[in-house]
């Protein structure tokens, strides 16, 4: 590695104390882009990647609700709004125990490339709080909820933040979300996607983070003469995303072998399908953190404490959250056959597993390339919105689709052009980086 690329990664260390996942996402995309800035002199020169690391604006704040026994909680927000180059501020919020700034910055960061690669006009955002929804009445969290907005809502805007779900945000969420904003904005707008059908949400795009990595990793699977239909996945997490992947494969004709939450994985050897994805949604929607109710319902074996990844499968799919998949589990994976990973949550294979498949010449893709189409739909919700007209599902679904080749064929393609054929993560971070500092260039000093 440069030393000029070192430097960064020290003082992005130095400055940002405490802060490892953060440490981990900019080392990750800085190691990558050595190549890029030894050719471009220029983005040096402007000091592009030491201001790309720089959120562009972070708002932190008190989110006070009362729970149903009259007792006062007090819960931290952020809100993260890294970089505006290509477009508004867009990304998520997460709703987790375990969220810091630390956390929100990692994701905050990955979604700036994430975003460029769609080829929607989205600049790169996230934000959450530490709120637990777990046992939580749907009082608690709206009383939440609306705290939460009545101090976010002068910072966002269709035009300039549009956050959504990620881990504890879903549907549920939104709506109360938009609701105070709209009450307190006056203002019926596209300021939230992920929003209802009734209220100006999109077609598809609950789905659409797992439809969209399962088109990725049939995609992959293209380029060594291999399909879905056939083969065996091991899917972790339950949630929202893992949901998705879950109804994409098994429509493609691939079975679905296990299921994972922070209490141990499910191994269903015949394959979750039908009723089983239903209760997917059931289990989720219970927010009792664990996915051990699926083993007693279905009468399938039960690992405590485990990661799904010693189960021999052909295709992996961590949808869960960050960092649940090591270098060991990588090379489990690997001795038990496993030809390609594809990531559905953000950063969920630490930087040994990624060293461990990128040796391995498996095929890998990061997630900032294969679970863009959440977000690349949430750009569909808001391009809806501003027409205010709504496309039908197959016309969504379409535009997902070749959303999710385009992507794929960008990282083929820039991997190839920088000599690192078959890197997908090379490739993403190149080809995500490229369009946001050629913008930054265009604006000049900001
Ligand atoms: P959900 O809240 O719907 O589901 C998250 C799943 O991961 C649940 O099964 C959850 O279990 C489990 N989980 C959460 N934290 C942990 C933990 N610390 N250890 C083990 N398991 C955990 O979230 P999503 O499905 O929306 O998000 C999953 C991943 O996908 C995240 O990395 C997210 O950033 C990413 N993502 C989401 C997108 C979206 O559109 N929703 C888009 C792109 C990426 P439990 O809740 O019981 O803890
Ligand atoms: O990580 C992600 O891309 C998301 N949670 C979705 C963000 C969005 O704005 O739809």
């Amino acid at each position: 590695m440069s030393e000029y690329i070192n430097k960064i990664i020290a003082e992005v260390k130095a400055k940002n104390p405490a802060e490892p996942e953060f440490h981990q996402a900019v080392q990750e995309v800085a190691e990558s882009l050595d190549v890029v800035l030894e050719r471009h002199p220029e983005y040096k020169a402007a000091r592009i990647l030491e201001r790309m690391v720089e959120p562009e604006r972070t708002i932190i704040f008190r989110v006070p609700w009362m729970d149903d026994q009259g007792n006062i909680r007090i819960n931290r927000g952020f809100r993260v709004e890294f970089n505006s180059a290509i477009g508004p501020y867009k990304g998520g919020l997460r709703f987790h125990p375990s969220v810091t700034l630390g956390i929100l910055k990692f994701l905050g960061f990955e979604q700036i490339f994430k975003n460029s690669l769609t080829t929607l006009p989205m600049g790169g955002g996230k934000g959450g709080s530490d709120f637990d929804p777990k046992g939580k009445s749907d009082n608690e969290v709206m009383r939440f909820c609306q705290s939460f907005m009545t101090e976010l809502f002068r910072h966002i805007g269709p035009d300039t933040d549009v956050p959504a779900g990620d881990i504890g945000v879903g549907g549920r969420e939104i709506g109360f979300l938009f609701g105070q904003y709209k009450r307190l904005r006056n203002e019926f707008s596209g300021v939230l996607t992920g929003k209802g059908l009734n209220w100006g949400g999109s077609l598809v795009r609950p789905e659409a983070t797992g439809f969209g990595a399962v088109y990725f990793a049939e995609e992959m699977l293209k380029t060594r003469g291999e399909k879905i239909d056939g083969k065996v996945f091991a899917v972790s997490g339950f949630g929202n995303v893992a949901w998705g992947a879950v109804i994409k494969i098994n429509q493609l004709g691939g079975k679905v072998v296990t299921l994972s939450g922070p209490d141990g994985f499910i191994y269903d050897k015949d394959g979750i399908s039908g009723e089983k994805i239903d209760y997917m949604l059931k289990l989720r929607a219970s927010a009792q953190d664990a996915v051990e109710p699926y083993a007693k319902e279905f009468k399938v074996p039960f690992y405590a404490g485990k990661r799904p990844w010693g189960i021999k499968v052909d295709v992996a799919m961590p949808c869960a959250t960050q960092n649940e998949l090591d270098g060991n589990d990588a090379k489990e994976l690997i001795k038990n056959g496993c030809i390609c990973v594809c990531e559905g949550a953000n950063m969920p294979t630490t930087l040994e597993g990624y060293k461990v498949f990128t040796d391995a010449k498996i095929l890998y893709s990061p997630g900032k390339a294969s679970n863009a189409g959440g977000v690349a739909t949430s750009g569909l919700e808001m391009s809806q919105n501003s027409m205010r007209l709504p496309w039908s599902r197959e016309e969504v679904d379409n535009r997902l689709h070749e959303i999710m080749i385009r992507i794929h064929n960008t990282c083929v393609t820039t991997a190839d052009r920088f000599g690192f054929p078959g890197n997908y993560v090379i490739g993403a971070n190149i080809a995500g980086f490229l369009k946001v500092a050629d913008a930054m260039l265009d604006q000049g000093l900001v």
